[in-house]
């Protein structure tokens, strides 16, 4: 008989709640994924044979998140990263390109830290590059008709921290396996564009996507502004 193939495993991150919300949509997202996850439910389970799905809380902590976040993604060596944070006001999800080498905080954190236009890594270049299929994944997603978005700032706060201290992370010390970031609603909110339920399908879409042995696709996608 031939042996099973080997299990691999996909970190998914979500945060704690932060400033006026009691509650972080990407905690729901990620608690959602890891239930279908467990069910077998997920498309990326039966495009890409067997995934476990492994979620990370991360505290809205400068220093801290990234910590926590590479600490796991060394313990999990995952297949891939998919980094989840909420971006209140947001009418997608926001497939997120780029994080920057800048911490610059409008409110304090849940510590009380409050840096302003300090580096994320001394040493570290100025940006670096989600390695989701992102333009794959945004056809895709589009093509479900769920509100989506490439996006080419996370902004200065936790999210961008933790987009680039993981892409920084996995080029210094691998594994060399797709990983980035996507900002949701407020999936709770009444008036939310993007259902929870249309959350998870998106980020199902982008680890089957992300997951192809494939270059992304070269779709013209760029914004004046
Ligand atoms: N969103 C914040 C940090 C935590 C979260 O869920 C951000 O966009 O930076």
């Amino acid at each position: 008989m031939a042996p099973l193939p080997a299990e691999r495993t996909i970190l998914i991150s979500a945060f704690e709640p932060f400033g006026a919300l009691d509650y972080n949509p990407s905690a729901d997202l990620a608690a959602l994924l890891a239930h279908r996850a467990a069910h077998q439910q997920l498309l990326c389970q039966r495009e890409h044979g067997p995934l476990q799905l492994r979620t990370v809380t991360l505290p809205v902590e400068f220093g801290r998140a990234g910590e926590l976040l590479t600490s796991a993604v060394a313990e999990a060596q995952p297949a891939a990263v998919v980094a989840l944070g909420l971006a209140a006001g947001t009418d997608a999800v926001r497939l997120e390109r780029i994080g920057v080498n800048l911490r610059d905080a409008r409110i304090p954190d849940n510590a009380g830290a409050q840096p302003v236009d300090q580096p994320i890594a001394e040493d570290g270049p100025a940006a670096w590059f989600s390695t989701l299929r992102l333009k794959a994944a945004h056809r895709r997603i589009a093509a479900a008709e769920i509100p989506v978005r490439l996006s080419l700032s996370a902004g200065t706060y936790l999210c961008n921290e933790v987009l680039y201290t993981l892409l920084h992370h996995l080029q210094r010390n691998g594994p060399a396996v797709p990983a980035g970031f996507v900002h949701v609603p407020d999936l709770r909110s009444p008036e939310a564009p993007v259902s929870l339920d249309q959350a998870a399908a998106a980020v199902d879409l982008l680890l089957t996507e992300s997951l192809k042995p494939l270059p992304d696709e070269s779709i013209p996608a760029g914004s004046l502004h």
